[in-house]
C-alpha cells in the first residue's frame, strides 16, 4: 500500500489536513482529500485570506483563485476571479471534471458554478468589510493578514497525488488581478512520477519562476521534497538577492511520499498529517 500522507501550508492547514486524514484513514481519495480539506479552510471565518471572509479588491468585491491538478492524469481546473462562490476549489473541481476546459475567469466561471448548481453566496463577512473600510480610510495601513493560500498536497492508499490551493489572494489587489494560485506550475503542480507542489507568498514573484512546476522538476532529477523547496528558493534569491525579504515559501511531496517546505520568512508553518494526529509544523528561513 502506498504511503497516505497530506501536507497544507500555514498553521491553519492542521485542520485542513486532518479533515483529509480522514478521509485517506478509511481508503478515499487523494482528490477528495484535497477538496474537503480545502474546503475546511474555506469555510472557516477565522481565516481571513481564504474562501468566505477572505480578503476583498481594491473595489470592495471578493474575488478567489483556485485550482486542482491530479498528478496521474495531468487533469487540471482552475478558477480565477471568480465571486460569488464560498468553495472555489470546489468549482475548480467541477471545471477539472464537468468542463471541456482547464481553466475559467470572471464572469465565464461565475456561470460556469452557476450552471453547475453551485448557490451564490455571501463571501463577504462583517470582518472583511471592517478591513476593507479601514483599508479605504488609510490605504498605507497594512492589515494584519494581507494574504495567505491554503496549498493542500495529498497521496492516497492507491498512490493517487492530488494538488489544490484556494486563495482570495493579494489584499485590496486591482481587480482582476489573478495571483500564482490558479496558474498550474506556478501555485502548484502534481506529477505522479515525480511529486507535487504548492507554492504561498507574493504570487507576482511566484508565477515568474513557476516555482511549483520547478520544485517537482527538481526532485524528478533526483532532490529530495525539502532540498527540492530550498532549492527554488535559493534560485530565486541567487537571481534577485535584492529579493532576500520577499514572500516566498513552498510545500513539497516526493513520489515516494516524503514532504518538505522552504521559506524565505524568518518560519512558515505547515499543517501535516501522516497516520496519525494532524499536526503543525515549521522550517526556518533557508
Ligand atoms: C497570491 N500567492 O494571490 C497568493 C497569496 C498568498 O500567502 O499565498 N499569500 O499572490
Amino acid at each position: 500500500m502506498a504511503k497516505i500522507i497530506a501536507i497544507a501550508t500555514w498553521d491553519f492547514g492542521k485542520a485542513a489536513v486532518a479533515k483529509s486524514g480522514e478521509i485517506l484513514a478509511t481508503g478515499g481519495t487523494a482528490i477528495d482529500a484535497v477538496e474537503k480539506g480545502i474546503n475546511v479552510a474555506e469555510l472557516d471565518t477565522n481565516i481571513v485570506s481564504v474562501g468566505y471572509g477572505g480578503m476583498p479588491n481594491a473595489t470592495g468585491e471578493m474575488e478567489f483563485d483556485a485550482a486542482i491538478m491530479n498528478g496521474r492524469t495531468h487533469a487540471v481546473g482552475s478558477v480565477a476571479t471568480l465571486t460569488g462562490y464560498s468553495r472555489p476549489i470546489s468549482v475548480a473541481r467541477a471545471v477539472m471534471e464537468k468542463c471541456q476546459h482547464s481553466m475559467l475567469v470572471g464572469d465565464g466561471a461565475r456561470k460556469f458554478a452557476t450552471e453547475q448548481g453551485f448557490a451564490i453566496e455571501e463571501t463577504l463577512s462583517e470582518e472583511s468589510k471592517k478591513k476593507y473600510s479601514l483599508w479605504l480610510a488609510d490605504k498605507n495601513a497594512k492589515p494584519e493578514f494581507m494574504h495567505d493560500t491554503i496549498g493542500l498536497l495529498a497521496m492516497d492508499c492507491r498512490g493517487e497525488l492530488v494538488a489544490g490551493c484556494s486563495t482570495s489572494g493579494m489584499a485590496f489587489k486591482h481587480p482582476g488581478r489573478v495571483g500564482d494560485s490558479p496558474l498550474i506550475g506556478s501555485g502548484l503542480y502534481a506529477d505522479i512520477e515525480a511529486g507535487a507542489a504548492a507554492a504561498t507568498g507574493n504570487g507576482d514573484e511566484i508565477l515568474k519562476f513557476c516555482m511549483s512546476f520547478l520544485t517537482v522538476e527538481f526532485m524528478r532529477n533526483g532532490d529530495s521534497a525539502m532540498q527540492a523547496c530550498q532549492n527554488v528558493i535559493k534560485r530565486f534569491v541567487a537571481q534577485h538577492p535584492e529579493k532576500i525579504n520577499e514572500d516566498v515559501n513552498l510545500i513539497a511531496l516526493s513520489a515516494d511520499g516524503h514532504y518538505g517546505a522552504a521559506t524565505l520568512r524568518d518560519s512558515f508553518a505547515f499543517g501535516l498529517w501522516d497516520g496519525a494526529q494532524a499536526r503543525c509544523q515549521s522550517v526556518k528561513r533557508i
